[in-house]
Protein backbone atom coordinates (compact mmCIF):
# COMPACT_ATOMS: atom_id res chain seq x y z
CA UNK A 1 0.00 0.00 0.00
CA UNK A 2 1.38 3.16 -0.97
CA UNK A 3 2.59 5.92 2.19
CA UNK A 4 0.35 8.83 2.37
CA UNK A 5 1.64 12.25 0.64
CA UNK A 6 1.63 14.73 3.72
CA UNK A 7 1.99 13.50 7.12
CA UNK A 8 -0.49 12.53 9.47
CA UNK A 9 0.39 13.50 12.76
CA UNK A 10 -1.48 11.69 16.09
CA UNK A 11 -3.42 15.07 16.07
CA UNK A 12 -3.76 18.48 14.62
CA UNK A 13 -4.97 21.88 16.52
CA UNK A 14 -8.01 22.98 15.54
CA UNK A 15 -8.04 26.71 14.63
CA UNK A 16 -11.13 28.91 13.81
CA UNK A 17 -11.56 31.16 10.52
CA UNK A 18 -8.85 33.30 11.20
CA UNK A 19 -10.93 36.23 10.40
CA UNK A 20 -13.32 35.45 13.65
CA UNK A 21 -9.83 35.95 15.86
CA UNK A 22 -8.79 39.02 14.35
CA UNK A 23 -12.12 39.82 15.32
CA UNK A 24 -12.17 38.73 18.83
CA UNK A 25 -8.94 40.37 19.19
CA UNK A 26 -9.55 43.92 18.20
CA UNK A 27 -11.49 44.11 21.09
CA UNK A 28 -8.17 43.65 23.07
CA UNK A 29 -6.95 46.90 21.31
CA UNK A 30 -10.01 48.71 22.69
CA UNK A 31 -9.62 48.20 26.36
CA UNK A 32 -5.78 47.89 25.87
CA UNK A 33 -6.50 45.10 28.57
CA UNK A 34 -3.66 42.01 27.99
CA UNK A 35 -3.95 40.29 31.16
CA UNK A 36 -4.97 39.91 34.61
CA UNK A 37 -8.55 38.77 34.09
CA UNK A 38 -9.91 40.80 31.45
CA UNK A 39 -13.39 40.93 30.26
CA UNK A 40 -12.32 38.33 27.47
CA UNK A 41 -11.59 36.38 30.32
CA UNK A 42 -14.74 36.68 32.24
CA UNK A 43 -16.69 36.23 29.09
CA UNK A 44 -15.11 32.68 28.53
CA UNK A 45 -15.11 31.59 32.30
CA UNK A 46 -18.94 32.38 32.56
CA UNK A 47 -19.80 30.63 29.13
CA UNK A 48 -17.34 27.62 30.22
CA UNK A 49 -19.70 26.98 32.61
CA UNK A 50 -22.60 26.66 30.76
CA UNK A 51 -20.93 24.63 28.05
CA UNK A 52 -19.17 22.42 31.41
CA UNK A 53 -22.14 22.25 32.98
CA UNK A 54 -20.82 23.15 36.36
CA UNK A 55 -21.58 25.02 38.99
CA UNK A 56 -18.30 27.23 39.22
CA UNK A 57 -14.85 27.27 37.72
CA UNK A 58 -11.65 29.27 37.23
CA UNK A 59 -9.37 29.66 34.38
CA UNK A 60 -5.51 29.38 34.28
CA UNK A 61 -2.44 29.17 31.87
CA UNK A 62 -2.33 25.65 31.59
CA UNK A 63 -3.69 22.41 32.94
CA UNK A 64 -0.61 21.72 34.64
CA UNK A 65 -0.56 24.94 37.07
CA UNK A 66 -4.13 24.34 37.22
CA UNK A 67 -3.70 21.06 38.70
CA UNK A 68 -1.00 22.68 41.11
CA UNK A 69 -3.09 25.52 42.42
CA UNK A 70 -5.61 22.93 43.63
CA UNK A 71 -3.39 20.71 44.92
CA UNK A 72 -1.95 23.92 47.23
CA UNK A 73 -5.75 25.16 47.65
CA UNK A 74 -7.06 21.81 48.84
CA UNK A 75 -3.91 22.25 51.10
CA UNK A 76 -3.30 18.12 50.44
CA UNK A 77 -0.40 16.49 53.05
CA UNK A 78 1.59 13.32 52.89
CA UNK A 79 0.62 10.83 50.39
CA UNK A 80 -1.60 10.94 47.73
CA UNK A 81 -2.97 8.26 45.73
CA UNK A 82 -2.76 8.33 41.73
CA UNK A 83 -2.10 6.38 38.47
CA UNK A 84 1.30 5.96 36.36
CA UNK A 85 -0.90 5.45 33.47
CA UNK A 86 -0.81 9.08 33.15
CA UNK A 87 1.15 12.92 31.13
CA UNK A 88 3.94 13.72 33.61
CA UNK A 89 2.25 16.57 34.51
CA UNK A 90 -0.44 14.32 37.13
CA UNK A 91 2.80 13.36 39.04
CA UNK A 92 4.95 16.32 38.37
CA UNK A 93 2.33 18.16 40.04
CA UNK A 94 2.26 16.22 43.54
CA UNK A 95 5.96 15.77 43.47
CA UNK A 96 6.58 19.25 42.89
CA UNK A 97 4.01 20.42 45.97
CA UNK A 98 6.18 18.33 48.42
CA UNK A 99 3.64 15.53 48.74
CA UNK A 100 4.46 11.54 47.83
CA UNK A 101 2.44 9.98 44.76
CA UNK A 102 1.18 6.82 45.45
CA UNK A 103 0.90 4.47 42.15
CA UNK A 104 -2.49 2.50 41.93
CA UNK A 105 -2.76 0.47 39.31
CA UNK A 106 -5.87 0.66 36.27
CA UNK A 107 -8.39 -1.26 34.94
CA UNK A 108 -8.13 -3.37 31.89
CA UNK A 109 -11.56 -1.91 30.49
CA UNK A 110 -11.09 1.59 30.30
CA UNK A 111 -7.46 1.94 31.92
CA UNK A 112 -8.78 4.28 34.63
CA UNK A 113 -7.70 3.98 37.93
CA UNK A 114 -8.78 0.48 39.63
CA UNK A 115 -11.08 1.64 42.21
CA UNK A 116 -10.71 -2.25 43.87
CA UNK A 117 -7.18 -1.53 44.69
CA UNK A 118 -7.65 1.92 46.07
CA UNK A 119 -8.04 1.51 49.95
CA UNK A 120 -5.09 -1.40 50.02
CA UNK A 121 -3.24 2.35 49.34
CA UNK A 122 -4.51 4.44 52.04
CA UNK A 123 -2.69 4.91 55.22
CA UNK A 124 -2.51 7.34 57.87
CA UNK A 125 -0.72 9.78 55.70
CA UNK A 126 -2.92 9.98 52.63
CA UNK A 127 -4.78 13.24 52.01
CA UNK A 128 -6.09 12.60 48.22
CA UNK A 129 -7.24 10.80 45.36
CA UNK A 130 -6.07 12.18 41.86
CA UNK A 131 -7.63 10.12 39.35
CA UNK A 132 -7.12 10.69 35.81
CA UNK A 133 -10.34 10.38 33.16
CA UNK A 134 -7.35 8.85 31.03
CA UNK A 135 -8.08 9.49 26.91
CA UNK A 136 -11.93 10.84 27.59
CA UNK A 137 -12.78 7.61 29.26
CA UNK A 138 -14.75 8.65 32.79
CA UNK A 139 -13.35 6.89 35.87
CA UNK A 140 -15.74 4.85 38.45
CA UNK A 141 -16.65 8.30 39.71
CA UNK A 142 -19.00 6.67 42.02
CA UNK A 143 -17.30 4.07 43.99
CA UNK A 144 -14.27 7.04 44.41
CA UNK A 145 -16.24 9.54 45.91
CA UNK A 146 -17.37 6.77 48.23
CA UNK A 147 -14.08 5.46 49.10
CA UNK A 148 -13.03 9.32 49.90
CA UNK A 149 -15.77 10.06 51.88
CA UNK A 150 -15.64 6.89 53.67
CA UNK A 151 -11.64 7.49 54.25
CA UNK A 152 -12.41 11.69 54.50
CA UNK A 153 -10.20 12.50 51.36
CA UNK A 154 -9.90 14.56 49.50
CA UNK A 155 -10.66 14.23 45.29
CA UNK A 156 -9.17 16.27 42.41
CA UNK A 157 -9.92 14.71 39.10
CA UNK A 158 -7.33 15.16 36.13
CA UNK A 159 -9.60 16.33 33.55
CA UNK A 160 -7.52 16.80 31.25
CA UNK A 161 -8.49 14.61 28.23
CA UNK A 162 -12.64 15.03 29.24
CA UNK A 163 -13.83 18.60 28.03
CA UNK A 164 -17.33 18.48 27.16
CA UNK A 165 -17.75 14.78 28.42
CA UNK A 166 -21.36 14.35 30.25
CA UNK A 167 -22.55 11.34 32.50
CA UNK A 168 -26.20 10.72 31.96
CA UNK A 169 -26.26 14.52 31.08
CA UNK A 170 -24.37 15.07 34.05
CA UNK A 171 -21.16 17.54 33.27
CA UNK A 172 -17.96 15.85 34.29
CA UNK A 173 -16.70 18.59 36.03
CA UNK A 174 -19.27 18.06 38.47
CA UNK A 175 -17.70 15.26 40.90
CA UNK A 176 -15.22 15.06 43.38
CA UNK A 177 -13.54 18.20 45.07
CA UNK A 178 -12.49 20.04 41.90
CA UNK A 179 -11.66 18.62 37.84
CA UNK A 180 -8.67 20.26 36.32
CA UNK A 181 -9.03 20.61 32.56
CA UNK A 182 -6.77 21.62 30.16
CA UNK A 183 -7.23 23.44 27.25
CA UNK A 184 -4.07 23.26 25.37
CA UNK A 185 -3.39 23.37 22.12
CA UNK A 186 -3.57 19.65 21.14
CA UNK A 187 -7.03 18.70 23.15
CA UNK A 188 -10.66 18.87 21.66
CA UNK A 189 -11.07 22.56 22.89
CA UNK A 190 -8.01 24.60 23.17
CA UNK A 191 -7.04 28.32 24.00
CA UNK A 192 -4.20 28.23 22.35
CA UNK A 193 -3.18 26.65 25.85
CA UNK A 194 -5.14 26.80 29.18
CA UNK A 195 -7.00 25.02 32.07
CA UNK A 196 -9.89 25.10 34.27
CA UNK A 197 -10.86 24.30 37.06
CA UNK A 198 -13.76 23.19 38.11
CA UNK A 199 -16.10 22.81 41.22
CA UNK A 200 -19.00 22.68 43.32
CA UNK A 201 -18.34 24.49 46.46
CA UNK A 202 -17.51 28.16 45.68
CA UNK A 203 -15.49 28.57 48.72
CA UNK A 204 -12.65 26.95 47.42
CA UNK A 205 -12.52 30.00 44.67
CA UNK A 206 -10.32 32.25 47.30
CA UNK A 207 -7.85 30.17 47.19
CA UNK A 208 -7.98 29.33 43.67
CA UNK A 209 -7.74 32.83 42.57
CA UNK A 210 -4.84 33.64 45.53
CA UNK A 211 -2.42 31.19 44.26
CA UNK A 212 -2.89 32.13 40.38
CA UNK A 213 -2.05 35.66 40.83
CA UNK A 214 1.02 35.59 43.47
CA UNK A 215 -1.12 34.92 46.69
CA UNK A 216 -2.23 38.66 45.81
CA UNK A 217 -5.47 40.04 47.36
CA UNK A 218 -5.50 43.58 47.35
CA UNK A 219 -2.93 46.79 46.16
CA UNK A 220 -1.13 46.45 49.27
CA UNK A 221 -1.89 42.90 50.74
CA UNK A 222 -0.09 39.36 49.65
CA UNK A 223 -1.67 36.93 51.89
CA UNK A 224 0.08 33.76 50.61
CA UNK A 225 3.42 32.48 48.70
CA UNK A 226 1.31 31.98 45.25
CA UNK A 227 2.53 31.92 41.73
CA UNK A 228 1.68 33.52 37.87
CA UNK A 229 -1.13 31.22 36.71
CA UNK A 230 -3.52 33.65 34.96
CA UNK A 231 -4.87 33.41 31.08
CA UNK A 232 -4.66 36.04 29.62
CA UNK A 233 -6.69 37.45 27.01
CA UNK A 234 -4.97 36.13 23.68
CA UNK A 235 -5.94 32.82 25.25
CA UNK A 236 -9.71 34.23 26.07
CA UNK A 237 -10.15 35.11 23.28
CA UNK A 238 -9.54 31.83 21.09
CA UNK A 239 -11.12 30.14 23.68
CA UNK A 240 -14.35 32.07 23.34
CA UNK A 241 -14.30 31.81 19.24
CA UNK A 242 -13.11 27.91 19.77
CA UNK A 243 -16.19 27.39 21.43
CA UNK A 244 -18.42 28.04 19.31
CA UNK A 245 -17.30 25.12 17.04
CA UNK A 246 -16.51 22.51 19.79
CA UNK A 247 -19.90 20.60 19.28
CA UNK A 248 -18.96 20.75 15.79
CA UNK A 249 -15.17 19.20 16.45
CA UNK A 250 -16.37 16.49 18.91
CA UNK A 251 -18.87 15.03 16.04
CA UNK A 252 -16.61 15.19 13.79
CA UNK A 253 -14.34 13.31 15.87
CA UNK A 254 -16.98 10.80 16.59
CA UNK A 255 -17.18 9.64 12.73
CA UNK A 256 -13.62 9.26 12.88
CA UNK A 257 -13.69 7.09 15.64
CA UNK A 258 -16.28 4.96 14.27
CA UNK A 259 -14.87 5.16 11.55
CA UNK A 260 -12.00 3.56 13.21
CA UNK A 261 -13.80 0.94 15.24
CA UNK A 262 -15.46 -0.23 11.27
CA UNK A 263 -12.17 -0.45 9.72
CA UNK A 264 -10.46 -2.05 12.70
CA UNK A 265 -12.88 -4.57 13.44
CA UNK A 266 -11.62 -8.09 13.37
CA UNK A 267 -8.08 -7.55 13.07
CA UNK A 268 -6.59 -9.98 15.45
CA UNK A 269 -4.49 -8.25 18.12
CA UNK A 270 -6.20 -5.48 17.83
CA UNK A 271 -8.21 -4.25 20.79
CA UNK A 272 -9.91 -0.29 20.77
CA UNK A 273 -12.56 0.52 23.51
CA UNK A 274 -16.00 0.72 23.02
CA UNK A 275 -18.29 4.19 24.25
CA UNK A 276 -19.89 3.91 27.74
CA UNK A 277 -23.61 3.48 27.89
CA UNK A 278 -24.85 7.11 29.00
CA UNK A 279 -21.82 9.21 28.61
CA UNK A 280 -21.20 11.55 26.01
CA UNK A 281 -17.74 11.11 24.51
CA UNK A 282 -15.80 13.90 23.10
CA UNK A 283 -12.82 11.04 21.37
CA UNK A 284 -9.88 12.75 22.77
CA UNK A 285 -8.08 9.99 21.65
CA UNK A 286 -7.82 7.05 20.36
CA UNK A 287 -5.95 4.05 21.95
CA UNK A 288 -5.44 0.88 20.36
CA UNK A 289 -3.78 -2.08 21.99
CA UNK A 290 -1.57 -4.41 19.92
CA UNK A 291 -0.90 -7.84 21.05
CA UNK A 292 1.77 -9.33 19.32
CA UNK A 293 1.02 -13.28 19.70
CA UNK A 294 -1.88 -12.00 17.77
CA UNK A 295 -1.20 -9.69 15.57
CA UNK A 296 2.47 -10.79 14.57
CA UNK A 297 4.08 -7.22 14.96
CA UNK A 298 4.25 -5.88 18.66
CA UNK A 299 3.35 -2.41 19.29
CA UNK A 300 6.76 -0.40 18.84
CA UNK A 301 6.92 -2.52 15.50
CA UNK A 302 3.70 -1.32 14.36
CA UNK A 303 4.61 2.44 15.32
CA UNK A 304 7.80 2.28 13.47
CA UNK A 305 6.07 0.97 10.81
CA UNK A 306 3.83 3.31 10.18
CA UNK A 307 5.87 5.53 10.19
CA UNK A 308 7.06 4.55 6.78
CA UNK A 309 3.68 5.54 5.88
CA UNK A 310 4.09 9.10 7.05
CA UNK A 311 1.86 8.26 9.98
CA UNK A 312 3.12 9.36 13.29
CA UNK A 313 0.96 7.96 15.72
CA UNK A 314 2.21 8.04 19.64
CA UNK A 315 2.68 6.06 22.63
CA UNK A 316 0.33 7.97 25.22
CA UNK A 317 1.72 6.47 28.15
CA UNK A 318 4.56 5.22 27.64
CA UNK A 319 6.53 4.68 29.30
CA UNK A 320 4.88 4.52 32.66
CA UNK A 321 5.74 7.55 34.53
CA UNK A 322 6.63 5.03 37.32
CA UNK A 323 8.89 3.89 34.93
CA UNK A 324 10.56 7.42 34.28
CA UNK A 325 14.24 8.24 34.83
CA UNK A 326 13.02 10.89 37.72
CA UNK A 327 11.06 8.15 39.67
CA UNK A 328 11.92 4.87 38.59
CA UNK A 329 14.40 4.45 41.48
CA UNK A 330 11.58 5.04 44.17
CA UNK A 331 8.69 2.66 42.65
CA UNK A 332 8.48 -0.91 41.56
CA UNK A 333 6.67 -0.78 37.98
CA UNK A 334 5.30 -4.73 39.10
CA UNK A 335 2.95 -2.90 41.62
CA UNK A 336 1.08 -1.93 38.41
CA UNK A 337 0.78 -4.83 36.42
CA UNK A 338 -2.47 -3.65 34.35
CA UNK A 339 -0.69 -0.69 33.94
CA UNK A 340 2.62 -2.26 32.44
CA UNK A 341 0.39 -4.60 30.77
CA UNK A 342 -1.33 -1.60 28.92
CA UNK A 343 1.54 0.71 28.74
CA UNK A 344 3.59 -2.04 26.89
CA UNK A 345 1.03 -2.23 24.04
CA UNK A 346 -0.61 0.78 23.56
CA UNK A 347 -0.75 3.16 20.49
CA UNK A 348 -2.86 6.38 20.19
CA UNK A 349 -3.46 6.46 16.47
CA UNK A 350 -4.37 10.18 14.73
CA UNK A 351 -7.35 12.05 16.11
CA UNK A 352 -8.51 15.23 15.01
CA UNK A 353 -11.88 16.35 13.31
CA UNK A 354 -10.51 17.12 10.49
CA UNK A 355 -9.00 13.98 9.65
CA UNK A 356 -10.77 12.96 6.02
CA UNK A 357 -12.59 9.31 6.84
CA UNK A 358 -11.14 8.34 3.72
CA UNK A 359 -7.09 8.51 5.13
CA UNK A 360 -8.67 6.77 8.30
CA UNK A 361 -9.74 3.88 6.32
CA UNK A 362 -6.37 3.61 4.35
CA UNK A 363 -4.88 3.65 8.05
CA UNK A 364 -6.89 1.14 8.97
CA UNK A 365 -6.23 -0.99 5.25
CA UNK A 366 -2.69 -0.28 6.30
CA UNK A 367 -3.14 -1.53 9.90
CA UNK A 368 -4.80 -4.83 8.28
CA UNK A 369 -2.39 -5.43 5.46
CA UNK A 370 0.77 -5.48 8.41
CA UNK A 371 -1.06 -7.80 10.36
CA UNK A 372 -1.08 -11.40 10.26
CA UNK A 373 -3.21 -12.93 7.37
N1 LIG B 1 -2.87 15.80 32.79
C1 LIG B 1 -2.94 15.02 31.71
C2 LIG B 1 -3.56 13.66 31.83
C3 LIG B 1 -2.48 15.49 30.46
O1 LIG B 1 -2.53 14.69 29.37
C4 LIG B 1 -1.94 16.79 30.38
C5 LIG B 1 -1.43 17.28 29.12
C6 LIG B 1 -1.90 17.58 31.54
C7 LIG B 1 -2.36 17.04 32.74
C8 LIG B 1 -1.36 18.97 31.56
O2 LIG B 1 -2.17 19.88 30.82
P1 LIG B 1 -1.46 21.15 30.08
O3 LIG B 1 -0.60 21.82 31.10
O4 LIG B 1 -0.68 20.64 28.89
O5 LIG B 1 -2.64 22.00 29.70
C9 LIG B 1 1.00 16.92 24.65
C10 LIG B 1 0.47 18.18 25.28
O6 LIG B 1 1.46 19.22 25.34
C11 LIG B 1 -0.11 18.02 26.64
O7 LIG B 1 -1.02 19.10 26.84
C12 LIG B 1 -0.89 16.73 26.77
N2 LIG B 1 -1.36 16.48 28.11
C13 LIG B 1 -0.05 15.56 26.31
C14 LIG B 1 -0.79 14.25 26.40
O8 LIG B 1 0.30 15.76 24.96
P2 LIG B 1 3.35 16.26 23.69
O9 LIG B 1 4.70 16.63 24.14
O10 LIG B 1 3.09 14.85 23.37
O11 LIG B 1 2.84 17.17 22.47
P3 LIG B 1 3.52 17.44 21.05
O12 LIG B 1 4.13 18.79 21.06
O13 LIG B 1 4.40 16.30 20.69
O14 LIG B 1 2.25 17.48 20.11
C15 LIG B 1 1.55 16.31 19.70
C16 LIG B 1 0.96 16.55 18.32
O15 LIG B 1 0.00 17.57 18.38
C17 LIG B 1 1.97 17.01 17.28
O16 LIG B 1 2.55 15.89 16.67
C18 LIG B 1 1.12 17.82 16.32
C19 LIG B 1 0.00 18.33 17.18
N3 LIG B 1 0.17 19.75 17.52
C20 LIG B 1 0.93 20.09 18.60
C21 LIG B 1 1.07 21.40 18.95
C22 LIG B 1 1.92 21.79 20.14
C23 LIG B 1 -0.46 20.72 16.76
O17 LIG B 1 -1.15 20.42 15.76
N4 LIG B 1 -0.31 22.02 17.11
C24 LIG B 1 0.42 22.41 18.17
O18 LIG B 1 0.49 23.63 18.47
O19 LIG B 1 2.37 16.76 24.86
Amino acid sequence: MEKFKEPILVTKSFLPPIDEYKKEIEKIWETNWLTNQGPLHHELNSKLNDYLKVKNSTLFVNGHLALDVAIKALNLTGEVITTPFTFASTTHAIKMNGLKPVFCDINLDNFTIDVNKIEALITSETSAIIPVHVFGNPCDIAKIEEIAAKHNLKVIFDAAHVFGVQIDGVGIGSFGDVSMFSLHATKVFNSIEGGVLAYNNKDLAKGFDLYKNFGITGPETVEAVGLNAKMNEFQAAMGLVNLRYVEKEIENRRAVANKYREGLRGIKGIRYLPDAPGVKHNYAYFPVLVEKTEFGMDRDELHDTLKEYNVFARKYFHPLVNEFECYRDQYRVSDTPNAKFVGDRVITLPMYGGLELEKVEKLCNIIRSLGCK
